[in-house]
């Protein structure tokens, strides 16, 4: 059998046996969410189509002849009845672009679509596109929100890494045609992590920023903005809000940003968002939540001490390893709640929870006393309340939880 064909065997029995491999549940989860055994998306996930050129006569060795390095920092919607994710997908090329990705249960069997995304681009072409925050706006359309990535034309000469992140903005109604619209001004001089609320406020769109001064520091800007704009064919945010601030000796310290849209719940509009604290082996990207206002979109009534997610295991490591980071999450109509998250800007997880879950952690856990003798405090608060508990008629025996979450006694 010649090389090509041993090869494409090969290629195909280990893309095949991939793509299907069933994702189990990590037993025994923290009670928040659980966590689940397998990637969801990795670069060996991209089509074979995408990677090799399959003619015999063109490519005897059958040779890589566009590589893939990484699939991660996806964007999610619930759309005709599958799990679908905007992949940021990041070639050997280092240059990233979008693919779209499908799952009939949101855990496994992820399938990317034949072709990836062909987003237009302005009249200022962008250098590198990434992750995108998919959001079904009440006006009807599909909104790809994105980093749009350009060499500083400020740049001193020699210097070929300095670069302007801006908010790339897309829309679509079938999430294969997309029109580009153009980038979202602001008064800061970079945006990273910018995110369209699901609703209009007052009839004006509203977007979730993250002024910074720096393409990497936040400097003297950073936390989560929040400003209004009265079209998206021409977005200008005149004025940022910071809805959530960055604070010393947090675990979003250095610098965090908004991930996927808030969800709206009874009690407020819920946040995932990342944070990034220094550490003496480099930036640590986590997890955390908190809970906006109702109605006043910039009070946040609610934020749980600490990080929600962090990078555990394998997920440590990767291109930028002790990150984790999310873009994208999906409610389902039963309450369910899956929260798709990247580790080391390399791979795709999922984690599932439940609305109920996300908003009694979120209201129930203690907020940040930044200081070791407020967390201490805590602590006795909930010993002492325990002793209390086991003390009472209530007597923990009696109590079992099912496989399902449903208290019996
Ligand atoms: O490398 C970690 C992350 O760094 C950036 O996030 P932020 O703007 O908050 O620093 C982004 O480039 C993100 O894509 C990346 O995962």
């Amino acid at each position: 059998m010649s090389i090509f064909k041993q090869r494409l065997q090969k290629l195909e029995t280990n893309f095949e046996s991939l793509i299907t491999k069933p994702n189990q549940k990590v037993s025994l989860g923290n009670g928040i969410y659980d966590r689940y055994e397998n990637a969801i998306l990795t670069a060996q996930h991209i089509p074979l189509a995408w990677r090799y050129d399959l003619n015999p006569e063109t490519n005897p060795y059958l040779m890589e002849r566009f590589g893939i390095n990484a699939a991660f920092n996806a964007g999610a919607i619930k759309w005709n009845g599958k799990y679908i994710l905007a992949v940021r997908v990041e070639g050997l090329d280092r240059k990233s672009f979008f693919a779209i990705a499908e799952s009939n249960n949101g855990i496994d069997n992820f399938r990317f679509w034949k072709y990836p995304i062909r987003m237009p681009e302005t009249e200022n072409p962008d250098g590198n596109i990434y992750d995108m925050r998919l959001v079904a706006h009440e006006d009807g359309w599909i909104y790809g929100l994105f980093c749009t990535e350009r060499k500083d034309p400020n740049a001193k000469i020699g210097d070929e890494s300095s670069a302007i992140a801006q908010a790339g903005m897309a829309r679509t109604k079938d999430l294969i045609n997309w029109e580009r619209l153009p980038d979202l001004k602001t008064p800061s001089p970079q945006q990273r992590n910018v995110v369209l609320h699901p609703e209009f406020v007052n009839g004006k769109y509203a977007f979730y920023t993250r002024p910074q001064d720096g393409f990497i520091e936040a400097g003297t800007g950073g936390g989560i903005g929040f400003g209004f704009a009265d079209s998206m064919e021409n977005a200008i945010v005149e004025k940022e809000f910071i809805v959530d601030e960055k604070h010393y000796h947090t675990v979003y310290e250095v610098k965090n940003g908004q991930g996927p849209a808030p969800i709206k719940t009874t009690y407020g509009w819920l946040h995932l968002a990342h944070g990034v604290r220094n550490t003496a082996a480099g930036l640590r990207y986590v997890l955390y939540m908190f809970m906006t206002d109702l109605t006043e979109l910039t009070k946040v009534i609610y934020k749980p001490a600490g990080y929600f997610i962090a990078p555990e295991g394998i997920e440590r490591v990767g291109d930028v390893s002790n990150v984790t980071f999310a873009n994208g999450w999906i409610l389902d109509d039963d309450g369910k709640v899956f929260i798709y998250y990247a580790s080391s800007d390399t791979r795709m997880h999922v984690a599932t929870s439940t609305i109920d879950q996300l908003i009694d952690y979120v209201m129930n856990t203690s907020p940040d006393g930044l200081r070791s003798a407020t967390s201490v405090e805590t602590i006795y608060d909930i010993i002492d309340n325990n002793e209390s508990f086991t003390e009472s008629k209530y007597m923990l025996e009696d109590i079992l939880v099912s496989e399902n979450g449903v208290t019996v006694s």
